[in-house]
């Protein structure tokens, strides 16, 4: 009888994939295996924050969306950056592309600090759901209280051109997934939290919100898939937020959440934009979205 061989697969320096290990999963379970707490990972890499920062806690904790890049250097001063590798749970070190950063910024002179995350893990990504809301898990083992939710969505009311920064009121989770594992039935009643939406208003009056609908994506929606989320109640289409906003309910997180309209969603805009006007709604919409987020973290860390 032939005998089944099973190879290892190997890394391309040569050695078999399960013993490559880098700095981020060195000392730590994988978050993709079942007999990991992803709990206790959290703790794992907030442990890290504390020793790379030398702060015991962090305030208020930020994840930058699409189009919001640049807007978190206007809240204070940056004094530590962490590569995401060298923090348990946040991805090994790649073996092509960046692996994004994680910085600890002053909010103002209140002397809090702020976990601003540069990028996130999108459910797209096929990591998992725990790795989607890993971040967010930090945060709060790290001390958080609040997380701001930042992305860039498509837009399906008309009067919310390209760059329009609006409020999550509410989300619909298309995804069929949730970050909870087990019989834990976490309320969702207010899960942007109202006081911080109008919090936000204080700063900018102006500000409109509307229910975000997460689809999974990667690929965009069909116009009859963005008619289904107007008929059902969205105002906003993306591909991330929701199961982090749960995630941070779970951990007792108040959260504001805010899109950036980037587009207006497929078969929305009878017009398609031009270049120019995308660019020029980009730019007009960093410098907007930059200044209402420093004064929205500022009034955050004066609530307490
Ligand atoms: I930027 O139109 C951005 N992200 N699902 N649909 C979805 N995600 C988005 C869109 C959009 N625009």
């Amino acid at each position: 009888m032939p005998r089944i061989r099973l190879t290892p697969k190997t890394h391309p320096t040569g050695f078999p994939m399960d013993t490559v290990r880098t700095v981020s999963d060195a000392a730590y379970p994988s978050l993709s295996d079942p007999t990991t707490d992803p709990f206790e990972a959290a703790e794992a890499a907030a442990e890290v924050i504390r020793e790379r920062t030398g702060v015991q806690s962090h305030d208020v904790a930020l994840v930058l969306g699409s189009g919001w890049g640049q807007t978190g250097d206007l809240i204070g001063e940056t004094l530590a950056t962490i590569d995401n590798t060298d923090v348990p749970g946040f991805g090994r070190a790649a073996v092509v592309g960046h692996s994004g950063t994680m910085r600890s910024v002053a909010i103002g002179d209140t002397g809090k600090r702020a976990l601003v995350y540069g990028t996130r893990t999108h459910f797209y990504e096929g990591k998992g759901v725990r790795a989607v809301v890993h971040g967010v898990r930090t945060a709060a083992a790290a001390g958080c209280t609040t997380i701001v939710l930042t992305n860039g969505c498509g837009g399906l009311r008309e009067e919310w051109p390209p760059g329009t920064p609006v409020l999550i009121r509410d989300h619909i989770n298309l995804t069929a997934h949730s970050p909870i594992e087990g019989a834990n039935f976490v309320d969702l009643t207010d899960v942007y939290t109202p006081a911080l939406r109008d919090l936000a208003r204080t700063i900018d009056d102006t500000l409109d919100e509307g229910v975000y609908v997460q689809f999974r994506g990667p690929h965009y929606e069909t116009p009859a898939e963005v008619q289904m989320a107007k008929v059902i109640g969205g105002d906003l289409v993306g591909m991330s937020t929701s199961l982090e906003a749960i995630a941070a309910r779970q951990s007792g997180l108040d959260v504001l959440g805010i899109s950036l309209v980037t587009n207006p969603a497929a078969g929305i805009s009878k017009t398609p934009l031009s270049h120019q006007e995308v660019i020029e709604a980009g730019q007009a919409a960093a410098d907007r979205c930059g200044r209402l987020l420093a004064a929205v973290v500022s009034a955050i860390a004066a609530r307490g």
